[in-house]
């Protein structure tokens, strides 16, 4: 609660630091919804606020220094890897992790983006999905599979609301840990923070960078190491296809040569050169991912004597990060750097006496990317996978990364698997199946486990199919 002693300094900071225009309305407002408003401006960084509004400590990458990263190409031996993987999660020491703080725009849902439906026929939720996928991990190595997952104040509420009324998906609400990240204030663009309200600023979530500092604060890292959780299975909300806790990719993590065990990532070789997703390079020694807005249009497009794309290690935001690493990167004073993003942000408008929807990007937003902890790890590995395996995010309402196209690369995933056991699956002529199927994970995790299912002989053209 703010005492009456700090009120003045607190108005007094913002006014020192030329953003008094938030405190305009503060003298009219009732007792309870002043000291909320005050509550909230103490929380704010002004010299760090200073620092990003005047241009300095954001996430600009230097891009004389860049090369393209080293990765475990797709057809690397795997073996031993999946059996330290395995050893892994039977011993209980790995935990899931999904952020799901984003706000979702540009999918134009409603509620939290963990509440869509999802699959090809019988339309899961993403939650459901990833719940399932989990437990039947759970079921296979005989372990248990803590589920961190990160909301942001926007969607936290609904986010347990859902979560309860779908009974926890029949998990065990105790390894079920939902928390918020935190927020940044947005800022206009000459550099002022904004009202939403005449009590309250424009914030936004903190970016998936975020989720360092929120496990730490949340108590999320204190709850994992007591369980002896070592590695965390880092994912997000829009991907219905992520692996979860992948074997091979946690043995290839925690025991081979080029990894430090820290932090590591899996890539898919970019569909095109305008595909939006990050890209891993070697940036002066280190491996990062350079996000696709921030890379030059010269670097995007370069090919290669194949012609292949120089820089076409995609970055499909999987990770596998150790809590060591976390537990060492919030113990110091450690920050990751901001990246500015122009967008729409609601603001009050004093002279219409509401919060007003802008037409055209009015804001600066700050977000923090959480690959930019790869630069802290000493020595971090990317795996290659396949696309069609692990990879159809749910990100627009239509096009790429639409519904429609996420279900047309799960169905192609679960066609090639059925084929893989000799079923006859119609394609069209462009490769695409031409069918609707659904292969739920207390079926199968990965081809392979189809060996024993009794499959049929085909799948009709056009046809609906769930196993
Ligand atoms: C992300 C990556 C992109 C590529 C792509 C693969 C960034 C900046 N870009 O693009 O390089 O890997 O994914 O699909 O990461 N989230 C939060 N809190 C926030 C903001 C986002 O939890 O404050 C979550 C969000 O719920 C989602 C994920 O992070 O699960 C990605 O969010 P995004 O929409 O900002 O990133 P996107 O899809 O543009």
């Amino acid at each position: 609660m703010i005492s009456a002693e700090t009120e003045p300094r607190i108005a007094d900071a913002f006014t020192a630091a030329g953003q008094g225009q938030v405190l305009r309305h503060l003298a009219s407002l009732a007792p309870r919804a002043r000291a909320e408003f005050l509550a909230q401006l103490a929380e704010v960084d002004l010299p760090l606020m200073a620092r990003l509004i005047a241009g300095s400590g954001d996430g600009k990458t230097d891009l004389s220094r860049l090369a393209p990263a080293p990765y475990a190409a797709l057809g690397s031996p795997t073996a031993d890897a999946r059996a330290h993987g395995e050893s892994l999660l039977r011993a209980g020491k790995v935990a899931a992790f999904t952020v799901a703080g984003g706000q979702g725009t540009r999918l134009g849902w409603k509620g939290p983006k963990g509440t869509y439906p999802a699959t090809v026929v019988t339309g899961k939720p993403l939650f459901r999905v990833f719940a399932e996928q989990i437990a039947a991990a759970e079921k296979r190595h005989g372990c248990a599979i803590p589920w961190y997952i990160m909301t942001s104040p926007l969607n936290d509420a609904d986010t347990h609301a859902f979560f309860k009324d779908n009974n926890w998906f029949g998990r065990n609400p105790a390894d079920t840990f939902l928390f918020p990240q935190g927020t940044m204030p947005s800022i206009t663009l000459d550099g002022k923070l904004m009202l939403e309200t005449p009590g309250s600023l424009a914030v936004n979530p903190d970016g998936h960078g975020g989720a360092i500092r929120a496990l730490h604060h949340s108590g999320a890292l204190e709850d994992m190491k007591a369980r002896g959780i070592v590695h965390l299975s880092y994912f997000q909300v829009d991907n219905p296809l992520v692996r979860i806790a992948d074997p091979v990719f946690l043995g290839l993590h925690a025991h081979s040569a080029g990894s430090s065990g820290e932090m590591s990532s899996k890539m898919v070789a970019k569909r095109d050169a305008a595909e939006k997703v990050g890209v891993f390079c070697d940036i002066g020694g280190k491996t990062g991912v350079v996000e696709y807005s921030d890379m030059p249009a010269e670097l995007t497009g370069a090919t290669d004597a194949s012609g292949r794309l120089r820089f076409n290690a995609g970055s499909i935001a999987i990770h596998l990060i150790s809590v060591e690493f976390l537990d060492r990167l919030t113990a110091g004073d450690f920050a990751l750097p901001f990246h500015r993003a122009r967008k729409k942000v609601p603001y009050w408008c004093d002279a219409q006496a509401k919060t007003v929807e802008p037409a055209e990007p009015n804001a600066i937003k700050f977000e923090a990317f959480v690959f930019d902890a790869l630069a802290l790890a000493a020595k971090s590995l990317v795996m290659e996978t396949a696309r069609v395996e692990e990879f159809a995010p749910i990100k627009n309402a239509s096009g790429d990364d639409s519904p429609a196209s996420s279900h047309q690369i799960q169905s192609n995933r679960n066609g090639a698997w059925l084929e893989k056991f000799g079923v006859r699956v119609p394609r069209r002529a462009n490769g695409d199946v031409d069918a609707r199927i659904e292969i739920l994970a207390e079926t199968a995790l990965e081809a392979d486990d189809l060996a024993d299912a009794a499959l049929p002989r085909e799948i009709g053209a056009g046809a609906e199919f769930v196993l």
